[in-house]
């Protein structure tokens, strides 16, 4: 029998890598998270962020995990947000890991991009139905969710106080053709083991919608929590109930993150998320004459002829219409010399 060159490593240490890696796995960590420390350093994962510092769930070398509130080392390669993975020396965060994708919205001043929640497998697309379907409202979360890089899916809240439910679920089909459904009621329990179901172990997922959406009654409902949720006024939004971005374990073996209701006016939208959820459009568009067609009375325009044939809704292209207009204006604020070219013009 040969010798082994190398020394086995000892059982213990064995056992300990094991248990650190189970840990992690309840942090979400999955194959695609590619997490090496060097000697001496800690991982972790970034539960919650109070502007200079954040708090973060990290595993000892020896298997146990511990929450510590941590200082950013001066020179931070990124500015942590929630579900960044880092590397810890004491309570200092190190390094982030780099992001294998990330929800991101513009800065509410448009100067830089905000980043919500980074490493993601689900974001849920949450909108309520008690007072039907708000159409532009759940397009521009699913162009920001494909944007993400992470797999879109729609929770449809607030089923109890529907009136057509199962119409709803049909509309919403139509909005974001492919896009998986679950409509739930975070009062009747409806839908909720169905979400227990897909928020297993190894998913991340982030909870993106309104103020007064539901997002929070949501993880109350799958969890039996107590977080602080805000009755919704009369024009049907909340009222901010939810004020920080956190993390969350769930007893299912995933990871939820809640965030704080976006409004509608802050949604960025990207040119690649807006093809795929207007996939209608993007695949009628191939067929015009034109490749800078803009579908708006464009000679040889096939979207324009799928409107007057009525194979496209009419409803459909004017959404449409409205993001691209959207998306140009946020760019031009975004970029100075555009904003400078324009103020020097309006002279
Ligand atoms: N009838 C009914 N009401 C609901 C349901 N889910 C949430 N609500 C109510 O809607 C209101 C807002 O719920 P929240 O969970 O605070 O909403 P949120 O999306 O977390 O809001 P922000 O934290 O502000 O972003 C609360 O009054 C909830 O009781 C539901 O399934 N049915
Ligand atoms: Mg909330
Ligand atoms: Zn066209």
């Amino acid at each position: 029998m040969k010798e082994p060159l190398l020394p086995e490593p000892s059982d213990t240490s064995r056992e300990n890598a094991a248990e650190v890696e189970r840990v992690l796995r309840t942090l979400g960590k999955t194959d695609l998270d590619q997490l090496r420390v060097h000697e001496g350093m800690n991982l972790g994962r970034v539960s919650i962020v109070h502007g200079s510092h954040a708090e973060v769930i990290w595993c000892h070398r020896d298997g146990h995990e511990e929450v510590s509130a941590c200082q950013y080392a001066t020179n931070l390669n990124l500015r942590p947000v929630a579900g960044d993975w880092v590397s810890l020396r004491g309570n200092y965060i190190v390094a982030v890991f780099e992001r294998r994708n990330a929800l991101e919205r513009p800065d509410p001043n448009l100067r830089d991009v905000q980043v919500l929640a980074a490493n993601l497998d689900l974001v849920l697309l949450v909108v309520p139905i008690d007072r039907g379907l708000n159409v532009r409202m759940l397009e521009r979360f699913a162009v920001m969710a494909f944007d993400s890089g992470a797999r879109p899916l729609v929770v449809l809240t607030k089923a109890d106080g529907a009136s057509d439910a199962p119409t709803l679920e049909i509309e919403t089909e139509l909005v974001v053709p492919g896009v998986d459904i679950v409509t739930t009621s975070s009062l009747s329990g409806e839908g909720i083991e169905q979400l227990r179901t897909l928020l297993h172990e190894g998913v991340t997922a982030v909870m993106l919608g309104a103020s007064g959406a539901g997002k929070t009654s949501l993880l109350n409902a799958l969890e039996g929590s107590d977080e602080t949720t805000l009755s919704v006024g009369s024009s049907g939004e909340g009222r901010h109930a939810t004020t920080t971005r956190k993390l969350y374990r769930l007893s299912s073996g995933g990871v939820l993150l809640d965030i704080p209701g976006i409004r509608l006016v802050d949604l960025m939208t990207g040119q690649s998320g807006v093809d795929e959820t207007f996939r209608d459009i993007s695949a009628l568009a191939a067929q015009c004459r034109f490749r800078d067609c803009a579908h708006n009375g464009d000679e040889g325009c096939a979207v324009q002829a799928a409107v007057d044939a009525g194979e496209l809704a009419a409803t459909r292209l004017e959404n449409w219409r409205l993001i691209q207009a959207n998306m140009a204006h946020q760019s031009s604020r975004r970029d100075p010399a555009t904003s400078a070219a324009k103020r020097k013009r309006r002279r």
